[in-house]
């Protein structure tokens, strides 16, 4: 079969299946690191096991105080989670069965339940060839960092400068300037910006300089902030001058897009640690519409995180061609939920979304999170392709590759490229 091959009734599953299955992907959020960054990139099958999606099951399927579980070594929370979820469970959860999908699509026999096994073997590899052999299983040709001039960890490693792996493009994560400005300004000021507590002309200039420094260190494709359920703009605050007078004009001077993540309440059980962020409550539109519309120079790139601001979101991006949606965040990549989200915006956006990102904060994680969505994203494609041939509509091969580039990546470059 050829790009020019036109599709049939009878050939249509199989030809988007095959596509949807072999298209590279450009992962637009994730927390992974490029190799330089040393064990800030987490990879492994111990990794995967405490990933914070499954500390907060085990927490809820065995009974263990959270102080016990915190002493428990990496290997042995690791342990206690493949008993309690894996072996005295079936894996059936979503975070549970992308473990499965990483051991069995990086050859382990899974039947095996050797975790033992999986250890010993993992032992031969080093962290260059694991991503090699990661991204070249999962497809994923291209992630995004979340990369934070504030984290303890991350921030010398970019002071000493680093050959890039340029598998590993970054975005600039401002939390620390916009949801905690009181207790990070003296931060600043201890980097050398001599900002105040107030948001007054020097401040701004100093916020610029620290934006305009990192920006061409870190040379991220978007600045990124998450943003709790009750974000409003504009309002009377602190973070609302940042976003006003620093962030937006920043943005513009480089034109890259201002991503907003809205919708989480952090720590609604500080116990559970990185597993202590909530929902509790869906996000109003009216700032996105305010800032799509009063600052149509500028990009936003949007995801929200309750089911409830789905629908309202797609009909928002209709309205601003400056504002690009993406991914089935967090609570939302679930195969029920992302099915749904992603029939919706195809229905409403056509192709100009970016349906998926993975949000991985461990690299084998790709294989699974990518695995999974390809799936649905087939699935869907086809119901929606078939629709047209129904119509009497001509697809050829070439269109459906043209297509699936588009959702998985291509229509994220276009739009940086407005
Ligand atoms: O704020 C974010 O970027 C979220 O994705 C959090 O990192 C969250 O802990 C997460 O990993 N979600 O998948
Ligand atoms: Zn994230």
């Amino acid at each position: 079969m050829n790009l020019h091959t036109v599709i049939t009734k009878a050939t249509l599953e199989k030809t988007v299946c095959n596509v949807v299955e072999t298209a590279p992907v450009f992962d637009i959020h994730t927390h992974l690191y490029d190799a330089a960054f040393g064990d800030l990139l987490l990879w492994g099958v111990d990794e995967l096991l405490t990933y914070h999606y499954l500390v907060a099951e085990v927490m809820r399927a065995e009974v263990i105080g959270y102080d016990e579980f915190w002493k428990m070594s990496k290997t042995q929370q690791a342990d206690l989670i493949w008993q309690t979820l894996f072996i005295e469970r079936s894996p059936v959860s979503e975070a549970c069965r992308g473990v499965v999908t990483c051991l069995n699509q990086l050859g382990f026999d899974v039947k095996k339940r050797d975790l033992a096994a999986v250890r010993k073997e993992l032992k031969r590899w080093t962290p260059q060839r694991y991503i090699n052999r990661v991204l070249e299983v999962s497809r994923v040709e291209r992630v995004v960092m979340t990369n934070n001039p504030f984290d303890p960890l991350e921030r010398p490693v970019w002071l000493k400068d680093f050959v890039r792996d340029e598998r590993f493009a970054a975005a600039l994560r401002i939390d620390e300037l916009l949801m905690a400005w009181d207790a990070n300004a003296p931060r600043l000021r201890e980097m050398g910006y001599k900002v105040g507590s107030d948001i007054n002309d020097k401040t701004v200039s100093e916020v610029r300089r620290f934006l305009d420094e990192w920006t061409h260190r870190v040379q991220p494709l978007y600045l990124a902030v998450s943003l709790t359920p009750d974000f409003a703009f504009p309002e009377d605050s602190k973070r609302s001058q940042l976003i006003e007078r620093c962030i937006l004009p920043h943005c513009r001077e480089y034109g890259i897009p201002f991503a907003l993540m809205i919708g989480v309440s952090r720590q609604v059980n500080p116990a559970l640690r990185l597993a202590g962020d909530g929902l509790v409550r869906p996000s109003s539109l009216d700032p996105i519409v305010h800032l799509c519309a009063n600052h149509p120079e500028n990009k936003f790139l949007v995801t929200m995180l309750s089911r409830e601001n789905q629908h309202a979101l797609c009909v928002t991006a209709r309205k601003f061609p400056n504002l690009h949606i993406f991914g089935c965040w967090w609570f939302l990549n679930d195969p029920s939920l992302i099915e749904e989200m992603t029939r919706m915006r195809l229905e409403l956006l056509g192709l100009s979304v970016t349906p998926q990102h993975s949000d991985c904060r461990v690299l084998d994680q790709l294989i699974y999170k990518w695995d999974h969505f390809r799936r649905i994203l087939a699935r869907v494609l086809t119901d929606k392709y078939r629709d047209l041939l129904d119509a009497g509509w001509k697809l050829t091969r070439g269109e459906i590759e043209r297509d699936v580039h588009l959702l998985l990546g291509g229509e994220f470059e276009r739009f940086l490229a407005r």
